[in-house]
């Protein structure tokens, strides 16, 4: 009996220091590294990112090495943001080819940029777009539902797409995996119309879990994006999955600079720079911008006044805007548009990364060690 009670206790051991490893060892030495780039980084400037950057642009698709970062600011932002919706499909939701994606990120670790990636998921039984509401039952996709196997389906997808995402030595290439964004907006099928705060939790546990636990990728930086209608601790806290599936604090703001309420902004920064602070996390803006660039000169009036408000919005990691598109749908300005002076005016402010800026910092505090 006593033999027994002490196998008992060794298996116990065993078995939990084996499931504590697996936790601690969550994140590739190249993860780990990118974390502590992107500290040290923020102390003294903002990295500069952009959604489809090498993929197209205004009047250009799929030429090698373009961007319109660079075509109007002779350089490539530091930071570029991917899209999986439609994972499993040839194309994602944008016309983006998923083997070209896998270049593209390769093509940004090898110039030494940081990727990320976002998910603009189809409901999994319906095959219906993020933003379609119909037969919504979020919690028949989670453990113990009737269709959760479908669930689990397209998170195979997402990880076999991301398992190939894999630098010269083939090693996996780190990712900011930014999944569930937006979450206390009513716009997407797990914001706050169709999906409760449980549901949702368990939503963004599950997943996490599922890929680095499960299939082991442990390339992965996470980030908690919420919407700007954030306005107090609690608030933004409220669809926390917890400090073990989140490293990196964020906020998605357009809205507010519509309606000229840049202080609602600064508010909202300083409130996840405090958290992200208190938690040892870093903390971004994860998504912006002005559709068409329909703020006059908002690079300089409007972000850069946000960014540089005080020492919380200074702190930040990065700050990326959405995609160029065409010309009815656009962030960045093109060479020939009236405020392309003014995007330069912002990005050669010191304070702003582009990827050169961001090499030579990552050389430099090579040299100090
Ligand atoms: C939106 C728009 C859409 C796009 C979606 C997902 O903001 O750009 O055209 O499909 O993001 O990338």
């Amino acid at each position: 009996m006593k033999n027994n009670y002490l196998i008992f206790i060794f298996l116990l051991v065993v078995i939990s220091a084996c499931s504590l490893g697996r936790k601690e060892n969550s994140k590739n030495t190249a993860a780990t590294v990118l974390m502590q780039q992107l500290e040290e980084v923020s102390s003294e400037s903002i990295l500069f990112g952009h959604q489809d950057d090498l993929a197209y642009g205004i009047g250009w698709n799929g030429i090698k090495d373009e961007s319109d970062v660079k075509r109007v600011a002779g350089d490539y932002p530091a930071l570029f943001g991917w899209e999986i919706g439609n994972i499993g499909d040839e194309e994602n939701l944008d016309g983006v080819k998923f083997d070209s994606m896998l270049v593209y990120v390769q093509r940004v670790h090898q110039m030494g940029g940081v990727n990320t990636i976002s998910w603009h998921a189809r409901f999994p039984t319906t095959n219906n777009d993020s933003w379609n509401h119909t037969e919504i039952d979020v919690s028949s996709i989670l453990p113990g539902g009737t269709n959760h196997s479908l669930f689990t389906a397209k998170l195979d997808l997402v990880a076999d797409f991301m398992s190939k995402m894999l630098d010269e030595e083939g090693k996996l290439i780190p990712i900011i995996f930014r999944p569930w964004h937006e979450m206390y907006g009513e716009w997407f099928w797990w914001g706050t119309k169709t999906c409760s705060d449980e549901e949702f939790i368990e939503l963004f546990t599950f997943t996490i879990d599922y890929l680095r636990i499960e299939k082991g990728l442990n390339n992965l930086l996470i980030a908690y994006a919420p919407s700007g209608n954030v306005h107090t601790r609690e608030q933004y806290l409220s669809h926390y999955p917890g400090d073990d599936y989140v490293d990196i604090l964020g906020l998605d703001n357009y809205g507010d600079f519509t309606i000229k309420r840049l202080d609602n902004i600064v508010q909202q920064i300083s409130i996840v720079v405090n958290l992200a602070n208190e938690k040892n996390k870093l903390s971004a803006f994860t998504e912006t911008g002005t559709d068409k660039m329909q703020i006059n000169n908002w690079y300089t009036t409007n972000l850069l006044q946000v960014l540089k408000a005080n020492d919380k919005t200074r702190s930040l990691a990065y700050v990326m805007v959405w995609r160029n598109r065409d010309v009815d749908h656009f962030y960045v300005p093109y060479p020939e548009h009236e405020q392309a002076d003014d995007f330069k005016q912002f990005v050669d402010d010191k304070m702003i990364y582009l990827l050169r800026d961001y090499t030579r910092f990552k050389e430099s505090i090579k040299e100090t060690k």
